[in-house]
């Protein structure tokens, strides 16, 4: 992923046309667009390869599962034309490492989840979230999702994975700012609904895109 915007387009749209006609908009001010279920479930896996078209695609499949299983569908995802994949840890050391290892074969980044920006996270991921991001430092993945919701917590993170890229969602809807993420230490900031639900998503992420800009 070039460090163009440092932002990231979460598009959680479910509808084909919506999502490339945001995407042909947005595509100037965004390094990647994030895409998950509810787009793939919706329009089916081709719009992987339909986006790419845009920017690199980061297909947030937080997946977890037992190793032969997480591999099946990384596979699948990177075959799909993802350049990156989200997943989980907690599944543990096996699990996680056979994502960075067929990341590897595909010559693609898998990002590792370490505590979700949600208020949710607090009741058991936050616990675990240094030894999670630890985790994916010795696994050998290429960065890790930390809380824009929570910047001291990204600062934290940050102290773990040394340099390490770190991709920070959470900003605008749920509360988090892109600005003290970045400062806090975040790489990218990934910024769905305050752009895709927006009168003029261009704008809007244009808008973003120079907040972060400015901390440089
Ligand atoms: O901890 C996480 N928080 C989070 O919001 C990990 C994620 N992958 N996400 C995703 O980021 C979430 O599923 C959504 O696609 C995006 C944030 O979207 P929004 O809150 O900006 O609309």
């Amino acid at each position: 992923m070039l460090k163009k915007t440092r932002l990231i387009l979460a598009l959680d749209v479910t509808d084909r046309t919506k999502a490339i006609s945001i995407s042909k908009d947005v595509a100037e001010y965004a390094d990647a667009i994030k895409i998950g279920y509810p787009l793939v479930l919706g329009a089916g896996i081709g719009i992987i390869n339909t986006l790419s078209e845009f920017a690199p695609v980061i297909a947030d499949f937080k997946v977890a599962d037992i190793p032969n299983t997480n591999r099946l569908i990384c596979a699948r995802a990177f075959e799909a034309g993802a350049g990156a994949i989200i997943v989980h840890a907690f599944t543990g050391r096996d699990s996680l490492s056979e994502c960075v290892k067929t990341g590897r074969e595909y010559n693609g980044d898998i990002y590792v989840v370490t505590e979700m920006s949600h208020p949710g996270a607090v009741d058991f991921m936050q616990a675990k979230a240094l030894e999670l991001a630890r985790l994916a430092v010795e696994s050998g993945a290429s960065g890790v999702v930390a809380p824009a919701t929570r910047p001291e917590r990204v600062k934290e993170i940050r102290r773990v994975v040394g340099e390490m890229t770190i991709i920070s969602p959470g900003v605008g809807v749920q509360g988090g700012s892109a600005a003290e993420a970045v400062r806090a230490g975040a790489d990218y900031v990934i910024v769905g609904r305050s752009i895709y639900n927006s009168n003029n998503p261009a704008i809007e992420a244009e808008k973003i895109a120079k907040e972060i800009e400015k901390c440089r």
